[in-house]
């Protein structure tokens, strides 16, 4: 049995106050449903299934691009970070694995880590590696890049850290590693546009390499930011180069806030399926940019619209379909806490509406080009409140029907803010 940072008692207490409420409006879910002819215990227990990963940047308080503003309690290393991931996985019973930051998260002793992390009830998902700012010490200087960089020995430390953070994962059991580097220009004619993306590729398949028999590696793409003129890995086409140069252990990784705004992100998602080379997400919500904020919370109909792809993928039994689902989220106006809960919420939420989508009715529609009734056959899954659903499968795997308000009623925050110091505010850095 894992280690639980909240009692159990406390959680119960809470859910005996929601439970009447409930069970009531899961029967008349349920009702509603059958009608439709689903079963809704069978969209519970698949719910109750689908899990997505914590960042340990995500529960540290971020700050933005330009300052840092210290939160109560914030934890002060990867072994606070990873107990605030428990309290998450805890209540809402849907992030059981916990996504690494290398070397924002100092890893000493892996071993040590793995220890820690199995108490919790942890696992790791895909190692995050850092080439887009400068750690401590190091030699060489990603001011100008670090993959595509045009200096060998910078290339080299970059592929290098990559390695290390192969090795870490290793030692913990993590299957995959993402990869997102800053390198670009700012300038038209800074950089040559073909050689630094010929370099790229080279050092990517350095790392590819050393990549263990049962790993994947996920490239990530990112429209611009820090570079603003040109980026090496803008888009979902060059990502998409990029995995089919790699070989078969290469896959892309979809960030949602790193598109440009109205971007049909679903239809890249569609693409990547069908070609098979989708490695996973990074979930998160954005108005403008790359804004990080919680899943669902600026467009959840377009999460959900997404979710109706990966459905259709699984409705379908596309092949080499396996996405790792992780959540990229940093900002500092609410307990990050609160938010993951929030955003790992609101994507199983975007899950169970895509699940309950009539796709029998949705083909015919599509079929003969009855294009209204297509949209109201999504609409209608959109529309339908499957709260119920997400607050049974939580309960019944032993978290919160109302995480937010268990959590609330814990005191977890107001614990930890007496045991871990503030940590001074100041610059940002970008997450
Ligand atoms: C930068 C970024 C990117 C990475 C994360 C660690 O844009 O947000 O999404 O995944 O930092
Ligand atoms: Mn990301
Ligand atoms: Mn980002």
């Amino acid at each position: 049995m894992a280690e639980q940072r909240i009692r159990a008692e406390i959680i119960a207490v809470v859910n005996e106050k929601h439970s009447v409420a409930l069970k009531a409006d899961y029967d008349a879910l349920g009702a509603k449903l059958a009608r439709e002819g689903i079963d809704i215990d069978a969209i519970t227990e698949k719910v109750g299934k689908f899990f997505v990963a914590v960042p340990s940047w995500g529960v540290g308080t971020g700050g933005t691009r330009f300052a840092r503003f210290p939160g109560i309690g914030e934890p002060r290393n990867i072994f606070d970070k990873l107990d605030d991931c428990a309290v998450i996985h805890q209540l809402t019973q849907a992030t059981p694995s916990v996504s690494l930051h290398i070397p924002w998260d100092k890893v000493n002793d892996p071993r040590q880590l793995k220890t820690h992390a199995d108490a919790l009830g942890l696992g790791f998902d895909a190692m995050n590696s850092n080439t887009f700012s400068d750690a401590p010490g190091q030699e060489h200087s990603y001011k100008y890049g670090s993959l595509s960089h045009t200096d060998a020995a910078t290339r080299q430390q970059a592929i290098e850290h990559n390695i290390e953070c192969i090795e870490i994962g290793e030692a913990i059991g993590s299957k995959a590693l993402t990869v997102w580097i800053g390198d670009g220009s700012n300038f038209p004619g800074q950089t040559n546009l073909t050689r630094s993306f010929e370099r790229y590729i080279d050092a990517m398949k350095a790392i590819y390499k050393r990549l263990p028999g049962d790993w994947r590696i996920f490239s990530e793409h990112k429209m611009y930011e820090p570079a603003f003129y040109s980026t090496v890995v803008q888009d979902w086409g060059t990502n998409y180069l990029i995995a089919t140069e790699l070989g078969d252990k290469a896959y892309c990784l979809v960030d949602l806030g790193h598109h440009a705004p109205n971007v049909n992100i679903e239809m890249i998602v569609a693409r990547l399926i069908q070609f098979k080379k989708l490695g996973g997400f990074h979930f998160n919500d954005s108005k403008y940019g790359d804004d990080d904020l919680d899943a669902g919370s600026i467009d959840p109909y377009r999460l959900f619209l997404v979710f109706n792809e990966l459905v259709d993928a699984e409705h379908r039994e596309a092949d080499d379909f396996h996405p790792a689902h992780m959540i990229d989220q940093s900002h500092n106006v609410t307990d990050p806490i609160e938010s993951l809960i929030r955003s790992a919420n609101e994507i199983r939420r975007a899950y169970a509406q895509a699940l309950i989508v009539d796709r029998k009715a949705l083909e015919s529609y599509q079929e003969s080009n009855d294009a209204l009734m297509a949209s109201e056959t999504l609409k209608d899954a959109f529309r339908t409140d499957v709260e119920p659903i997400l607050a049974m499968a939580r309960l019944k795997a032993g978290g919160a029907i109302d995480p937010i308000s268990a959590y609330r009623a814990s005191g977890y925050r107001e614990k930890v803010g007496k045991e871990r110091p503030v940590v001074a505010g100041g610059g940002g850095g970008i997450v």
